[in-house]
Parts: C-alpha cells; structure tokens; sequence
C-alpha cells in the first residue's frame, strides 16, 4: 500500500493508526508537495488534489476518515472496528463521521473567523449546528467513554477523534473541556500517539 500524505496536512491523523495496526512496514509513506498534487500523475488519483490519499493495489481511497474506516475493516481481526453484526457499529460510524462532518465544519468556521452572527443567521444549514449544542455533544460523548467511546476497547474512531481534539485544543479550536481530560489521557498513554508534541500537551 501506499498513503500520499504531507508532513503538514491531516494525514498525519492517520498515522498513529498504521502503528496500532502494525502496518508501518506495509504501507510506503508518500510525502508530496502541495505543487505536486495539481499535477496529472497525482490527479489521476485524486482529482480533489488533496491528500491523504490510500493506494491499495487498484483500490483508491481519499478521506481521512474512508482511509481509517477502510484499513480497520482490511484488518477486522485486530478489533479496532466493530464487525457489521456488532451492535457498536453504529455508534463507531457516527463518530467516524461526526469527526469529519461537524466537528471538522466547526473548526474551519473558527479558524477562519466567521463573525458569531453569521453563524446564528446560518445555523440550519451548517452541519454542526451552533457551537452550545456541538460542545455538548462532545462533552456528552466523551463523559460517557469508559475508558474509550464504544467501551472497554479502543477503536480507530478514538484514535481520529483524540486527534483532532489535541490539535484543535492546541490551537485553540476548541476548548479543553474537562469532560475531555479522561478520555485524552487514555489515549495520551498509547505507545501510538508518543512524540506528537499536541498530545504531550495534555496533563
Ligand atoms: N476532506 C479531505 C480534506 C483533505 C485536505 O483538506 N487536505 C489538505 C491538507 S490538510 C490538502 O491536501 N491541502 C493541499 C492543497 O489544497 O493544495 C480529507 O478529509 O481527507
């Protein structure tokens, strides 16, 4: 497998995933350079030229969470998905999902300063909604992780969530919300996320 990536981009997201999975090995790590991605050979790929991109054989996934979604299920047997008959898969995708819909959607409209009223004035058609009601659904989630957010094992979507909490924390995205502080320092502990400076901010 190959995974096109760059050293400043989300696909650092999925990083820590190929070490849980022991796949490091396996899968060849492409840095490109944002030039490169709007050439053709690139495009053929991903005509979003955007990275990350997964390579496997004639198999193409772009979408961080399509990528962690898709080698979680390549790798079933190593428990970091539910299987399909396991009533948790529901809640796995929602995160999945929730993590690269609303909660990505609330840190694009942070960072790039849109006006408070705005965001009032458009809150129905924006996918997080408004900011009390996303904050509380995270602080909701996360209250009830034990120690992870499907229960006693810990599944790719804990590991995408922890993180873009890290990273949006650190850049002052999102609050560190109290009702967070167990869940990071669960995954604050695994061998994975060791080195990445955002988690070594969490006490
Ligand atoms: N929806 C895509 C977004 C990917 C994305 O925004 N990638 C950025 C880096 S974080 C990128 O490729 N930027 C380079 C460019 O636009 O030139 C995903 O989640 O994979």
């Amino acid at each position: 497998m190959q995974l096109y990536t760059n050293p400043q981009s989300r696909g650092n997201t999925i990083l820590p995933f190929l070490k849980e999975l022991s796949i490091e090995a396996q899968v060849e790590l492409i840095n490109i350079s944002y030039e490169d991605l709007h050439q053709a050979p690139y495009l053929a790929l991903n005509p979003m030229a955007k990275v990350p991109c997964l390579v496997d054989g004639d198999i193409v996934v772009t979408e961080v969470p399509a990528i962690i979604a898709y080698l979680a299920d390549k790798y079933i047997e190593q428990d970091f998905a539910p299987a399909l008959n396991d009533p948790k898969r529901g809640a796995y995708l929602k995160w999945l999902f929730f993590i690269h819909g609303p909660l990505t959607e609330y840190m694009d409209v942070k960072n790039l300063n849109v006006a408070e009223d705005v965001i009032e004035s458009k809150k129905t058609g924006l996918s997080f909604g408004d900011e009390q009601r996303l904050f509380q659904f995270l602080k909701q989630g996360l209250s009830q992780a034990k120690p992870y957010l499907l229960g006693d094992k810990c599944t790719a979507a804990d590991l995408y969530l922890a993180y873009w909490l890290v990273y949006a924390m650190a850049f002052k995205l999102l609050p560190y919300f109290e009702e967070a502080k167990p869940f990071l320092r669960q995954m604050k502990s695994r061998a994975s996320v060791q080195g990445i400076a955002w988690f070594d901010a969490i006490e």
